[in-house]
């Protein structure tokens, strides 16, 4: 087993990484890190697709699940997958932003209709290249899966305009994106790892975040904020990225296996994905929470400005422009 400290302790990083890639260069295990529970959709979808791996490959290949954040922050695991210490982490957008310039536009508030659209984007050509944008930077953007919808809840009062933001410190992932957003909405927006999120609601560090029904449920966030309002502003899809370097090590037989299998994992992420987004909302509401629809136009008005200032980029305006056109 890799231990965190031993990742992350800089002479043992390169010695990790140098042993493991010689162990699979016919077969071995495949590391996979995620910072949600072992039975969150996105977990079960990687853990299908090494399950699918190891049959096909009669056990040569087989994967190693450290979800739960055990292996560090999702900025930590990217690199540590760029460096080939891990094989696969599975990210929120926002971690890979600055690095990745193509997947900014899917992370701004707003771009997406619903979440039918952004599947479509994601499954288009838009999707492909943004997937092929990794590749600059030492990894393989192997899938999108789904991330649901981002609302607001805080632990004061309902949300209903951008007024009613004033004042609250509301978490955000260490993101700029994310930072902008929120501080265009009116609140405070603080940066805190999302591991830290719900001791951090407990003790008034923070007044409010922001999530999708799945994450406010299996993080227990709605047992101390209680008040859930659906600003929706954002619906970025999650990124499964793996190593380049230990793709490449594979023969090109495994890898192109390795690759149908993540494509394939979509599918059966997205039935888990509606399937668990369903029931945590039904959980939430039973638990009694207050759910409130909100002013939709009046936030999308409050981050037109930060916005605009994305779209003063040339490509972030081409690429809204094809996933607005895109059906
Ligand atoms: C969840 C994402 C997870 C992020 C988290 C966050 O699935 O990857 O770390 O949000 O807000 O929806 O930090």
């Amino acid at each position: 087993m890799i231990s965190r400290r031993l990742l992350l302790g800089s002479g043992a990083l390169a010695a990790v990484g140098a042993g493991t890639a010689l162990a699979q260069a016919n077969g071995g295990v495949v590391t996979a890190v995620d910072v949600h529970p072992t039975d969150y959709p996105t977990v079960e979808a990687v853990r299908w697709m090494g399950a699918e791996i190891e049959r096909e490959t009669d056990g040569r290949i087989s994967f190693r699940l450290y979800p739960s954040g055990q292996l560090g922050s999702e900025t930590d695991t990217v690199n540590l997958a760029r460096y080939g210490v891990i094989d696969i982490a599975r990210v929120y957008l926002g971690a890979v932003n600055n690095m990745f310039p193509a997947t900014r536009p899917l992370a701004l508030p707003y771009t997406f209709r619903d979440e039918a659209h952004m599947r479509n984007v994601c499954d288009g050509a838009i999707g492909r290249e943004i997937l092929a944008s990794f590749q600059r930077r030492g990894l393989v953007g192997l899938a999108f899966y789904d991330s649901g919808l981002r609302s607001m809840y805080n632990v004061r009062r309902p949300i209903v305009t951008p007024a009613d933001m004033r004042g609250l410190k509301v978490r955000v992932p260490r993101a700029d994106i994310f930072m902008e957003m929120l501080d265009a909405m009116g609140a405070n927006a603080t940066p805190i790892p999302f591991g830290e999120v719900f001791t951090g609601l407990q003790t008034h560090l923070i007044d409010a975040a922001e999530n999708n029904w799945a994450t406010y449920q299996s993080t227990r966030q709605y047992e101390v904020a209680r008040f859930w309002s659906e600003t929706k502003h954002c619906c970025a899809p999650e990124a499964l990225l793996m190593s380049k370097a230990r793709l490449d090590a594979f023969s090109p037989a495994d890898r192109e296996l390795i690759l149908a299998k993540a494509t394939e994992s979509v599918a059966v992420m997205r039935g888990l994905w509606d399937t668990k987004q369903t029931a945590a909302k039904q959980t939430v509401l039973d638990a009694g929470i207050a759910a409130n629809e909100v002013d939709i136009d009046a936030f999308k008005r409050a981050v037109e400005p930060m916005r605009r200032r994305y779209l003063a980029e040339p490509d972030i305006a081409a690429a809204l422009r094809r996933i607005d056109d895109h059906d």
